[in-house]
């Protein structure tokens, strides 16, 4: 691990309820599914990922975290999917809200103003429950849990032999 270095996204991060709600379908999912239950405490929504920088860059990540002027929002996860390519299974929302994508897209888009290579994927707002899963989980629709989004935060992730662990660098707060 180079000490100089660092793995950093921006990501929305549930509120203590709301990831215990997020653990226990993780658990009843693994159940059916196989593979590995994301811990409580690591669930989250990346709206960008950066991946690995030089440290004295942190400071320009910031500088863009600070310039989003969002509002709260709130939406539903409502669907629990798989995919093949990856095995994760993971939570999602059915009807993502214009806001959630704006944020996400205006993040990326500032990021590679300020000179960050991202990757291009796809934004699929996705919450990963469980990892090296085996199989469906079986069912697709749970009962909808609510996400109020009152702020963003920078994390580093800090790869370790169980899985990553997360730190919040910054936390952006919505303007109201
Ligand atoms: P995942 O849960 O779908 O794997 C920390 O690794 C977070 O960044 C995870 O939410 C992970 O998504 C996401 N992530 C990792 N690599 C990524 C990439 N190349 N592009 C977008 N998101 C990525």
């Amino acid at each position: 691990r180079r000490p100089d270095r660092a793995r950093l996204f921006f990501a929305l991060w549930p509120r203590p309820a709301l990831a215990r709600r997020l653990h226990e379908l993780a658990r009843a999912a693994q159940a059916v599914s196989g593979g590995r239950v994301m811990r409580r405490d690591t669930l989250h929504q990346t709206l960008a990922f950066i991946g690995d920088i030089p440290r004295e860059r942190i400071s320009q990540l910031i500088a863009v975290g600070r310039t989003q002027r969002f509002t709260t929002f709130g939406f539903e996860l409502d669907l629990l999917r798989r995919w093949g390519r990856n095995r994760i299974v993971w939570a999602g929302s059915s009807t993502p809200p214009p806001a959630l994508c704006a944020l996400a897209l205006t993040l990326v888009r500032q990021l590679s103003d300020a000179g960050f290579v991202l990757e291009e994927r796809d934004f699929v707002p996705h919450v990963t429950l469980v990892r090296n899963s085996e199989r469906e989980p079986a069912f697709d629709t749970i009962e909808p849990l609510v996400w109020m989004v009152e702020d963003f935060v920078l994390v580093e992730s800090i790869r370790t032999g169980k899985g990553a662990n997360y730190r919040i660098v910054e936390r952006f707060a919505a303007v109201n």
